[in-house]
């Protein structure tokens, strides 16, 4: 198992629109088993392959409260919604933003497991939320799209503002080189 590096925005790579998955091989189990790593390491309730640069349409979630019940869905489809709610989201493209997004409330999702089996699942609440989410990013479409120009551009400034003081804290204490 290894730990992916994630894409974050404006990465031009995240606004990729990914394939299908068509051979349930060993190496689509590495990668949903290496996504699965990396959420839980960086403290995520879902990945979609975009985010760690594999175009194709793998996602994983885990929105359990003890982060103990991995989901993979391979080729996902809502085949049917209802209702709408409105919830704040993060994503972990987009570092230390937060914002509210209208998604619908349930939806009915026909995908594959890793080895290909179809299935069909109602979700909601929680679950659904992370669900679109990483759907939107398998078609190359972020939270912040759903923002005005204006806010998102504030986004932009705060990302930048936070990627300069990493940086400058960086240096004040550089890691120390190994023995
Ligand atoms: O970890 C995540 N939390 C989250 C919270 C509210 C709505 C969506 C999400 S998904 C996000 C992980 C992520 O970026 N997945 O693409
Ligand atoms: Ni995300």
């Amino acid at each position: 198992m290894a730990r992916l590096e994630i894409l974050e925005f404006p990465d031009p790579r995240l606004r990729t629109r990914a394939k299908p998955v068509e051979t349930f091989d060993d190496d689509l189990r590495a990668l949903v088993d290496n996504m699965l790593e990396t959420m839980l390491a960086a403290h995520g309730i879902g990945l979609a392959a975009t985010q760690v640069n594999r175009h194709i349409r793998v996602l994983v979630l885990d929105v359990s409260d003890d982060q103990t019940d991995p989901r993979v869905y391979i080729n996902p489809r809502i085949v049917d919604e209802e209702g709408s709610r409105v919830c704040e989201e993060g994503c972990l493209s987009v570092p230390g933003i937060y914002a509210n997004v209208q998604r619908a409330e349930t939806v009915r999702v026909e995908a594959q497991d890793r080895n290909g089996v179809t299935f069909q699942e109602e979700v909601t609440g929680i679950h659904s939320v992370c669900l679109q989410h990483e759907m939107d990013h398998l078609e190359g479409k972020l939270f912040v799209d759903y923002l005005s120009p204006l806010k998102r551009q504030m986004v932009r400034k705060k990302l930048d503002k936070q990627r300069r003081q990493k940086l400058a804290d960086q240096q004040k204490s550089p890691a120390r080189p190994a023995p």
